[in-house]
């Protein structure tokens, strides 16, 4: 919990800090707004991750300092461990033999650390960062702001997901205070993309289809649509998100193709639609509107398994809570 990561940091010196393989802006931005912090309170700290950062998070303040690293060499007093489920998710090796600090937002995530400290209420990890930075008396440099900010606007899509609290709109009217500029942060994440990307997008929109009550939707990539786009990492982020933009689809599935046999899928809803549990039933996880899984076998059949698991879903949810409307968002998280 928060009180007992505030008296590690007071207590020890020589920390590093990781996420997950193929990072996003909460994993890359709550990290580098960490090892910030824990400089600025006159620490030693290093953002070590396995895998490359996505060209969106280059930007960032001390994005350029990352060390990439396959297994973990030397002893820190501590490592932090940002969102991930489980400790083989940022895939370096002998990780499990240091002390570690697990920080997440999800409530799949595994209890793996020495220290954990899990808050599913908050809207991103940067927003726990920042309550860290309160809780622990540092003060909100421009660079922590700029990192925390990205974590914010990516995990909240601009503010508009449902994890979206009063809090998170506090948090990031104190991250403008201390200098960033929302423009600056939106226009690296939403329009500085390769053409690669539209190349994909048109390609993957052409497989779009949607079930007979119209409520579900489904999407595929596959292998040969990457190679004749020249997609290039990220290239597809939010794509999962365009079919929500039509009123009536309450569901969305994005399988991705990652070899022959085995797809990567993920699942997006509004409101009280819950994809995290359909995740869990083939082994995956996430939040109630945004989830995802892996799957093995042939497409078709894969991809029939999980639209009917999703379209039953759907029926049930729809059910149980009375008639859905799209304007009946309720903000579970507080
Ligand atoms: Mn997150």
């Amino acid at each position: 919990m928060l009180s007992q990561v505030v008296e590690l940091i007071e207590n020890k010196h020589n920390f590093a800090i990781t996420t997950h393989a193929r990072p996003d802006g909460d994993g890359i931005g709550s990290s580098l707004g960490l090892c910030w912090l824990l400089r600025s309170l006159g620490k030693e700290a290093e953002v070590i991750v396995s895998d490359g950062i996505p060209a969106t998070y280059h930007t960032l303040p001390g994005a350029d300092e990352i060390i990439h690293v396959a297994e973990m060499i030397g002893k820190y007093d501590a490592v932090f461990v940002i969102e991930c489920s489980d400790i083989e998710r940022p895939g370096i090796k002998n990780l499990d033999q240091q002390f570690t600090v697990n920080i997440d937002h999800h409530t799949t995530c595994e209890h793996f650390g020495t220290i954990n400290w899990i808050d599913p209420t908050a809207s991103a990890v940067g927003e726990m960062i920042y309550n860290l930075c309160k809780a622990i008396g540092g003060r909100i440099s421009r660079e922590i702001a700029e990192c925390l900010y990205m974590a914010l606007v990516t995990d909240t899509g601009s503010f508009h997901f449902p994890n979206t609290t009063d809090r998170t709109l506090k948090v990031a009217s104190e991250l403008v205070k201390a200098g960033v500029k929302p423009a600056k942060i939106s226009e690296a994440v939403y329009n500085s993309y390769p053409w690669s990307r539209i190349e994909l997008m048109s390609k993957v929109l052409a497989t779009v289809k949607r079930d007979a009550s119209g409520r579900v939707a489904w999407m595929r990539q596959t292998l040969e649509m990457r190679e004749s786009s020249g997609m290039l990492d990220g290239d597809n982020n939010g794509f999962v998100n365009i079919p929500l933009a039509a009123k009536e689809i309450v569901a969305s599935i994005y399988m991705r193709e990652v070899r022959p046999q085995f797809y990567r899928v993920s699942l997006r809803s509004k409101g009280d639609i819950n994809v995290a549990r359909i995740a869990e039933k083939f082994g995956g996880g996430g939040h109630k509107n945004a989830a995802g899984l892996r799957i093995e076998g042939d497409w078709n059949e894969c991809e029939r398994k999980i639209v009917a698991a999703v379209i039953e879903s759907v029926n049930d949810d729809i059910h149980t809570t009375n008639g859905y409307t799209l304007n009946d968002y309720e903000l579970t998280l507080v």
